[in-house]
């Protein structure tokens, strides 16, 4: 049964209601069986074999019984009258692989089968990660005390569904981070992508090199240790949710300079034209103690995190900042190089040492593959290119695989606005600001402002837009980015919540299908907003996307 309806204010629609489903994201098949069951007061989920499964398990049966939500779409005793003697004792999980490697390859499948007859469910899984999807859906099928029977059969679109978080330009405590992996849990989507360092602020603590830190954290509290690290490499591991981290360089690492001065270039200037945001700085491209200095970096950061991605960063680079450094353009002048040519030999060497001193596949930046292509040369097929100026078609049709994170689409910072220059003009939150504008405006985001990225405009993006199935590479799937030039902890959950669900639906259920009329943006949104309610029930601090008033007053 579907009910949709708009009070149309002026243009802004003001209410829909939808009695479907409150399921998120949608699973790929959904059956609903009778009228649901109740939860008995002994409900106990059973057969976890896998540590995390049954950390799983503790987690969900707690949830369940103390989560106080229910759909405000309709009241949930006409959808699910509650009967007495329809008892739901147990879930029953059942598991193949307990061991598989959490992964982008693993499988997330999973089938669910809630009797309407009470008695005992059963949750079926290839894998102990699909058996963790399983469980969060099946604690979504749960209102009240009242179980939504259902048969339910399911798997993801794309495998990569993550987050990328920015935490050098603000710092974001641990216990920031645990919540968006919960967060993100509670989405399907399975990445956080670690962008540790900056410019700005260098919180990672390394053991090998503790003077980056030392010197470059905000503070010894803005600091994440190697304990910090491991206790949220293992929370991210226990919910299905791969932690992969980036160390951006060869921009982004005015830091460096601040422990490593000798190894850098154009430190001494603050910004001028020589970087994307101040302060400049940028690693000397033929510097071997710097090249030195990478490679222990690196070794330490993939030895530290266990998942099969690093990200070598790469991007943004300014050939000004190498052109102004004496020994640098010497050597371009002798070599006959332009700066994108010396990037790209520098760029390459550091995808060797991953190859062969890591078990790592790289991710980078589109950047130096950009730089690579205008002077023909190549990098090897096996490296990810992350998106976020240009269509993924560009890479996958020559045999890259793509992670997108269109700044059209995903970018999430922005913005607060205010005025710029010295009090000259001001800008509106979405407006777009010059390059000029940037530093006084804060930097990041200041340039793809407008359109502000609403969860219906996320909602629409389409992953399949210009990559043929006969692309040599294919997208894995997608990063929201939230840079924190203007962001931090105070407006964490409220910037990424609940836009990033639009996304994780997109990439879990599929794409948004406007021409089948299915999963509309007026279908969804009822849905989308139930989603909301739910996600602050569970301690998210997501901005609602309409007046309760609307699913409570249906007319
Ligand atoms: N920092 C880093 C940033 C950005 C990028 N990398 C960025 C660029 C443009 C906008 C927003 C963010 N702040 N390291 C680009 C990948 Cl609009």
């Amino acid at each position: 049964m579907k009910i949709t309806f708009a009070i149309a204010s002026a243009a802004l629609l003001f209410c829909a209601v939808d009695a479907e489903t409150f399921l998120f994201p949608i699973p790929q098949e959904v059956k609903w069986t009778g009228h649901g069951a109740a939860l008995s007061h002994d409900f106990k989920i059973t057969g976890a074999q896998n540590n995390n499964v049954k950390e799983a398990a503790k987690r969900y049966t707690k949830l369940i019984r103390k989560e106080k939500w229910e759909p405000v779409q309709v009241p949930y005793e006409k959808q699910a009258p509650l009967k007495k003697a329809r008892q739901l004792n147990q879930l029953k999980i059942q598991v193949k692989n307990n061991h598989v490697k959490l992964d982008i390859d693993v499988d997330e499948s999973y089938k669910l089968d809630v009797p309407s007859n009470g008695g005992s469910a059963t949750l079926t899984a290839p894998t102990w990660v699909g058996a963790i999807r399983g469980l969060e859906t099946f604690s979504q099928l749960v209102t009240g005390s009242v179980v939504h029977t259902a048969t339910i059969k399911d798997s993801p679109s794309y495998g990569h569904r993550g987050i990328s978080l920015d935490t050098s330009r603000n710092f974001y405590p641990v216990s920031d981070l645990l919540r968006t992996i919960d967060a993100l849990a509670y989405n399907k989507m399975n990445v956080l992508h670690w962008h540790a360092t900056d410019s700005q602020s260098w919180p990672l603590v390394f053991k090998s090199h503790p003077e980056l830190s030392a010197k470059a954290a905000y503070s010894k509290q803005e600091t994440y240790s190697p304990k910090d690290v491991q206790t949220v490499i293992k929370y991210g591991q226990s919910r299905g949710v791969r932690v992969y981290v980036e160390i951006d360089m060869p921009a982004h690492t005015a830091t460096i300079g601040e422990s490593h001065p000798d190894v850098m270039t154009c430190i001494d200037e603050f910004w001028g034209p020589l970087a994307a945001e101040p302060p400049a700085g940028q690693l000397n491209p033929i510097s071997d103690k710097g090249l030195k200095l990478v490679k222990d970096l690196i070794k330490e950061a993939t030895d530290v995190f266990p998942d099969t991605l690093y990200h070598t960063g790469g991007d943004e680079i300014n050939g000004k900042c190498w052109e102004q450094d004496k020994a640098v353009a010497a050597y371009l002048k002798k070599h006959n190089l332009t700066t994108d040519e010396l990037w790209v030999q520098w760029t390459k060497k550091i995808f060797d040492y991953v190859k062969k001193h890591t078990k790592k596949r790289p991710v980078v930046w589109e950047d130096p593959v950009n730089a690579a292509t205008s002077h023909g040369a190549k990098f090897d097929k096996n490296v990810v290119v992350q998106v976020w100026n240009n269509p993924a078609g560009n890479y996958t049709s020559k045999g890259h695989d793509v992670i997108i994170t269109s700044n059209d689409y995903f970018y999430l910072d922005c913005g607060n606005g205010g005025w710029v220059g010295d009090d000259e003009r001001y800008i509106s939150p979405t407006q777009q600001a010059t390059t000029e504008d940037v530093f006084n405006y804060g930097g990041g985001g200041g340039s793809w402002c407008a359109p502000y990225k609403t969860w219906q405009r996320i909602y629409t993006f389409d992953p399949t837009h210009g990559v043929s199935k006969n692309h040599p590479g294919k997208v894995l799937g997608v990063e929201l980015a939230l840079w924190s030039e203007q962001s931090g902890p105070t407006v964490l959950d409220m910037k990424l919540w609940p836009r990033s669900a639009a996304a994780a639906e997109i990439f879990w259920s599929g794409p948004y299908d406007k021409k089948n009329k299915r999963r509309t943006l007026g279908e969804v949104q009822p849905r989308f907003n139930d989603w909301v309610y739910r996600l602050q029930a569970r301690n998210i601090a997501a901005i609602p996307i309409q007046p309760k008033y609307c699913a409570k007053h249906p007319h």
